[in-house]
């Protein structure tokens, strides 16, 4: 039943939301800008995928007068091509690890012959920094699909970036799970036809997720177990027999969680 596994980036691969905050805010600073996201602040504005799309959300309800401009667009472009050059040497500086779990997730799913796909919104560059740091040089041949805001400029909750992995899998979405962190993700991937699992963090577990197969804090290891946000499974981590068992009893009927949907069958 499973075949392929289908991972975002940020915030799922590894907790880097926090540094793209601060390269955001470095550049602000570089191009002498008053402008300073809180960490309150960005889990408001993460709910705009994409980091030029951020830029201008925020500009545009902040200084208007400044987005009106012609040169506007050249502009954020200009600021975040900066900013994606400081979060690459943040990353590298910051020795930013994957979060518990993926790294023993991509490698049971390898060994299992599992095919492994990448749904990003954010920049190949991001994404490369991050795996050549940490699943060394030849990570890429891992993955039989990336695709990335280099790739398919329409950003989650647009289905487009997990329809063109489903396409270079050549896999039905029915065999795929997708692992997400955010609202816009789960949106994307269900969209797509994906069950999704939701391992959230800082700037996510406030929200609610309808329609994920699950939601946890994390795919857990045996010496650091996850938590299951909603649902009443008892288990210390996520692996292959257990993602076997969400696809096969999974349906999406778009309003609750499946483990919610679980509890009304049980009662
Ligand atoms: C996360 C995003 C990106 C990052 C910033 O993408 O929405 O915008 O926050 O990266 P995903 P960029 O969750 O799909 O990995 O500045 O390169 O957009």
């Amino acid at each position: 039943m499973l075949q392929g596994l289908i991972f975002d980036v940020d915030g799922t691969l590894a907790d880097t939301e926090e540094i793209h905050r601060l390269a955001f805010n470095q550049t602000f600073t570089d191009f002498g800008l008053d402008w300073n996201w809180n960490p309150d602040l960005y889990e408001e504005l993460l709910v705009t995928s994409g980091g030029k799309e951020r830029i201008t959300q925020y500009a545009k309800a902040f200084e208007p007068e400044r987005a009106a401009t012609p040169d506007f667009s050249d502009f954020v472009r200009r600021l975040h091509n900066q900013k994606t050059a400081l979060y690459a040497e943040m990353l590298t500086s910051g020795h930013i690890r994957l979060r518990p779990g993926v790294e023993r997730l991509l490698h049971a799913a390898r060994s299992a012959g599992l095919t492994l796909g990448i749904a990003t919104s954010s920049a190949w560059s991001n994404a490369k920094a991050l795996l050549d740091n940490n699943l060394g040089r030849n990570w890429q041949s891992w993955f039989a699909a990336i695709e990335t805001s280099d790739t398919v400029t329409e950003k989650k909750p647009a289905p487009a970036v997990y329809q063109a992995v489903l396409d270079r899998l050549r896999l039905a979405p029915k065999h795929c799970i997708a692992i997400e962190d955010t609202e816009n993700g789960l949106a994307a991937a269900r969209a797509a036809g994906l069950a999704t699992v939701i391992t959230t963090h800082r700037f996510t577990r406030n929200r609610r997720f309808m329609g994920a197969a699950l939601v946890l804090d994390g795919l857990g290891e045996p010496d650091q177990p996850m938590t299951v946000t909603r649902g009443s499974i008892k288990r210390p981590y996520v692996d292959l027999a257990f993602l076997e068992r969400v696809l096969a009893d999974y349906k999406d009927v778009g309003s609750s969680t499946y483990w919610e949907q679980q509890l009304l069958v049980l009662a």
